[in-house]
Order: C-alpha cells, then sequence, then structure tokens
C-alpha cells in the first residue's frame, strides 16, 4: 500500500520509463520472472494491465508481483480495479477516458495512493488537470497493436503539452528504443513502452538501453 511502503518508494516525479506486465504478451505464470527482468533493466514504475483476466485472477497476479516492485522500491500500480489496490498491496491505480472519475478510484483506492489517467488528446490532458491525477498518460503518439481502435496523435503537441501542464506527463503508445530519440526531441521526458520491452529478446538489456536514453536527456528542457 502506498502508505506502507511510501518511504522507500521512488515517488512518481521520479519516474521516467513505466513498464506495463500486459496480459495480451505475457502469459500470467511468466509475469513474475518477466516484471524481474524488466526491473533489472531499470523502469521505474511498473503496471499490470490484464483487461481480459477476472478482478480474482488480477489479484493473485498482484499479490505475486507487489513484493517484488516493493523490495526494488519502485511503485506498482493496477490498471483499472482501484477497489483491489489495498488488498492487492499495489500502491495505485490507473484509469481510462471511459472508467471512474480519479476522485472515485481514489476514494477506493485509498489514501496516499498513486492514481493516473490516460488521456488521448490535448484537451483531455487539460480537462484532466481539475480532477488531480497524480500523472497522465498522453498518447497513442503512434499505431499500436496494444491498443489498436485508437487514433494515433503524433509528436507535434507534446512541447506544448509539458509547458502548459504541470504534473508528470508519460508519452505512450507505439514508442520503442528504436523511435525514442525522435520522441524525446520532440519533448517528452517519461515514456510508457509495453510491447517493445516485453517482446524484446532480451527485455532487460531493452529496457536498459531505454533508460539511458531517457537519463541522457536534461529534465527541464
Ligand atoms: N494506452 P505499446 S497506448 C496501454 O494512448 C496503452 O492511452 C495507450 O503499448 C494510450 O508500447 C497503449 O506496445 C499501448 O505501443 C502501449
Amino acid at each position: 500500500m502506498g502508505d506502507r511502503f511510501s518511504s522507500h518508494m521512488k515517488p512518481i516525479t521520479s519516474c521516467r520509463l513505466y513498464g506495463i506486465l500486459d496480459t495480451g504478451y505475457v502469459a500470467p505464470e511468466s509475469m513474475h520472472e518477466m516484471a524481474r527482468m524488466l526491473i533489472m533493466g531499470g523502469i521505474d514504475i511498473l503496471q499490470l494491465r490484464a483487461k481480459k483476466q477476472s478482478a480474482a485472477k488480477i489479484l493473485e497476479m498482484a499479490l505475486e508481483l507487489s513484493p517484488l516492485c516493493h523490495k526494488a522500491g519502485i511503485p506498482f500500480i493496477l490498471n483499472d480495479h482501484p477497489e483491489l489496490v489495498r488488498e492487492a498491496g499495489a500502491d495505485g491505480a490507473h484509469v481510462g477516458q471511459d472508467d471512474m472519475s480519479i476522485v472515485e478510484a481514489r476514494r477506493l483506492a485509498g489514501p496516499g495512493s498513486i492514481i493516473g489517467k490516460s488521456t488521448h488528446s490535448p484537451e483531455q490532458a487539460r480537462k484532466a488537470i481539475s480532477e488531480a491525477p497524480d500523472y497522465i498518460g498522453f498518447g497513442p503518439l503512434f499505431a499500436t497493436p496494444t491498443k489498436p481502435d485508437y487514433t494515433p496523435i503524433g509528436t507535434e503537441q507534446i512541447r506544448q503539452i509539458h509547458a502548459e501542464l504541470d504534473l508528470p506527463i508519460f508519452c505512450i503508445g507505439g514508442i520503442k528504443l528504436s523511435n525514442l530519440r525522435p520522441v524525446l526531441d520532440a519533448g517528452a521526458r517519461r515514456v510508457v513502452i509495453v510491447s517493445d520491452l516485453l517482446a524484446a529478446d532480451n527485455p532487460v538489456e531493452r529496457a536498459a538501453s531505454c533508460k539511458a536514453l531517457l537519463e541522457d536527456i536534461k529534465f527541464s528542457e
């Protein structure tokens, strides 16, 4: 739980590389090993995204993953299911545009929890601020098989939205090691990378290479 681990846990403002364990790419029985590899590679925050799994299965997986994250001192976030946050030993929940409000998610997840929200345009990003999320996702920048029904928004608006909004913004959607440099050049400072890490031959090395690029840029730019 956020309160319990907060003194040892990396604050969201220090997180640059956000990894997601998505059951579309990783079987439930391989989650633990993949989490270990991503953590070894240097991810700063981890989310469990299990869109087709039951709440009971999500809880079971989360209970396995949360100690791993806490040992590493990184926040562990559930996609949806803020009501499971406390029981799962997670630190927060991530909600989409069509899900419950941030206020409701925070109420269910409990005090001290981290609540993030997906936004898919500058307008949605600006609007989300009124609900005081701890961070937002901003994307998808590029077309991605991980979220196929969404229209890519490109990289042109990244710099402007960073100039306007004073909270952690994680760019997401189709970001890979091979295009991370131009994404950073367009103004991104934090990214979520899903399939490029999970499907890599060596997820440890892939995460470490992405992290190195992220750490190479000046944060205040
Ligand atoms: N949310 P990949 S894009 C889970 O734009 C998710 O809100 C998005 O996966 C959003 O790194 C996305 O494999 C998929 O493209 C990201």
